[in-house]
């Protein structure tokens, strides 16, 4: 990732995530051949550009690699969903435009990340038989770009990918490793809450607590020069009960993890009831 850093100011952070739920591409899927006997899960490829987002339209079901890959000229943020089986497409379509965040009950939220062109991102996630959406939001204006595809029935016994943190995401905490390692690796995240969560990393200078930063989160008025943090990485929403291997790649030093998304029933930020995590990569 390296140089995967987002220049956007909090509220724009807010209003893109919320938001975030734009776009379209080329895609492809693979077989993965099974090793040892075990079936090591299906790969899809989802591609964006400035006007689409392009994913086949039929995949096998069951836990699959995702890599999402861009060529639009803003960074993009995709997130996959599956469709509740008594909604169509054109439901969900109707809903979103009128409440964004009410049409969140519609779907099963699968996860997704803010993709720079010429970054690829990855993560795995279990895709069940039905019918599922690749949605993308920009900061251009304009109704979110989304892409129906179906995913098939689970094959075989799946193996999901080595981890070495686990990060549990509950109402409204973040339980994880005080420390985790230098460069690319790959997290559990699982939302074992009772609604969506997702985590925004911010990495902070050297010193800044989490009591500074969340002061500076709340203010109300615009810091005067450069904040003294900056964000760094994102994995969007996964719904409740719904588990993702998100691949990272983070720099030693100083970071916190934070999930913006409102409360269900008061609107209020999930991290302003607490959602909010510091720990240390590396050395
Ligand atoms: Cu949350």
């Amino acid at each position: 990732m390296g140089s995967h850093t987002v220049p956007v100011r909090l509220s724009g952070l807010v209003s893109l995530l919320l938001a975030a739920l734009l776009l379209s591409a080329c895609a492809q899927q693979a077989e993965i051949p099974p090793t040892g006997g075990e079936v090591a899960g299906s790969e899809l490829l989802i591609s964006a550009d400035n006007a689409n987002i392009t994913v086949p339209e039929q995949v096998s079901g069951g836990l699959t690699r995702v890599t999402l890959t861009s060529t639009a000229d803003a960074p993009l943020t995709i997130n996959l969903a599956r469709l509740n089986d008594d909604v169509t497409l054109e439901q969900f379509m109707q809903a979103f435009q009128e409440d964004a965040i009410g049409a969140v009950s519609l779907v099963r939220l699968l996860g997704g990340f803010d993709v720079v062109a010429g970054e690829d991102r990855t993560f795995s996630v279990n895709l069940d038989e039905g019918t599922h959406i690749a949605i993308g939001f920009g900061e251009t204006e304009g109704p979110p770009l989304v892409t129906p595809f179906q995913a098939g029935a689970a094959e075989g016994d799946l193996v999901p990918p080595e981890s070495v943190a686990s990060v549990d995401m509950q109402d409204f905490a973040f339980v994880m490793p005080d420390r985790v390692p230098a460069g690319e690796q790959v997290w559990e995240v699982t939302n074992s809450g009772s609604q969506w969560h997702e985590y925004v990393i911010v990495r902070g200078e050297e010193g800044l607590t989490q009591e500074q930063l969340m002061e500076m989160l709340m203010a109300e008025e615009e810091p005067e020069g450069p904040p003294p943090f900056e964000v760094v990485d994102y994995f969007g929403p996964i719904s409740e009960g719904e588990r993702a291997w998100v691949q990272v790649d983070l720099e030693p030093g100083n970071y916190f993890a934070i999930c913006f998304l409102p409360d269900a029933a008061s609107g209020t930020s999930h991290v302003d009831l607490g959602m909010i995590q510091e720990f240390a990569v590396g050395e």
